[in-house]
């Protein structure tokens, strides 16, 4: 089953979006395997982000990413990784459709209240970066056969 990493950025959590956001993926039918508040290290923020390394908002990418605590998930699901970024909407909130999280929630592109791997290979990256492997969940929700 498709496993992605979505991260509730800290906007996110200073506005109080945290229940917000796991209930809309609760409610698609998607499944939680793994989840932690952590205020992320200027390294892991660097590494997480590394693809942009050379982009001019890379330094405010990564001190806005690490000013203070993220809610790190991962989830589980059909096509979680591109339905995610769905229900996320664009990378900029004045572009993301109303419906999607960043349309509903966000007005600046800098702070866009939430992450998520943008590929399989993001995805695995991403979820060993930031999880170890006790801390995910192997487990079948009854409710599931019905979604
Ligand atoms: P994310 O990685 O955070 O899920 O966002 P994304 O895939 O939709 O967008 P990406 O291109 O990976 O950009 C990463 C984050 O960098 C910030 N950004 N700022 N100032 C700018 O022009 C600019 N462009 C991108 C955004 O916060 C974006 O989420
Ligand atoms: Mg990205």
């Amino acid at each position: 089953m498709e496993r992605t990493y979505l991260m509730v950025k800290p906007d996110g959590v200073q506005r109080n979006l945290i229940g917000e956001i796991v209930s809309r993926f609760e409610k698609k039918g998607f499944t939680l395997v793994g989840a932690k508040l952590m205020t992320l290290s200027k390294e892991l923020a660097e590494t997480h982000y590394g693809e942009h390394k050379e982009r001019p908002f890379f330094g405010e990418l990564v001190s806005f990413i690490t000013s203070g605590p993220v809610f790190a998930m991962v989830w589980e699901g059909e096509n979680v990784i591109s339905t995610a970024r769905s229900m996320m909407g664009q990378t900029n909130p004045a572009e993301a459709a109303p419906g999607t999280i960043r349309g509903d929630y966000g007005v600046q592109v800098s702070m866009n209240v939430i992450h998520g791997s943008d590929s399989q290979a993001s995805a695995e990256r991403e979820i060993s970066l930031f999880f170890n492997e006790q801390e995910l969940n192997n487990y079948e929700k009854e409710v599931n056969k019905w979604v």
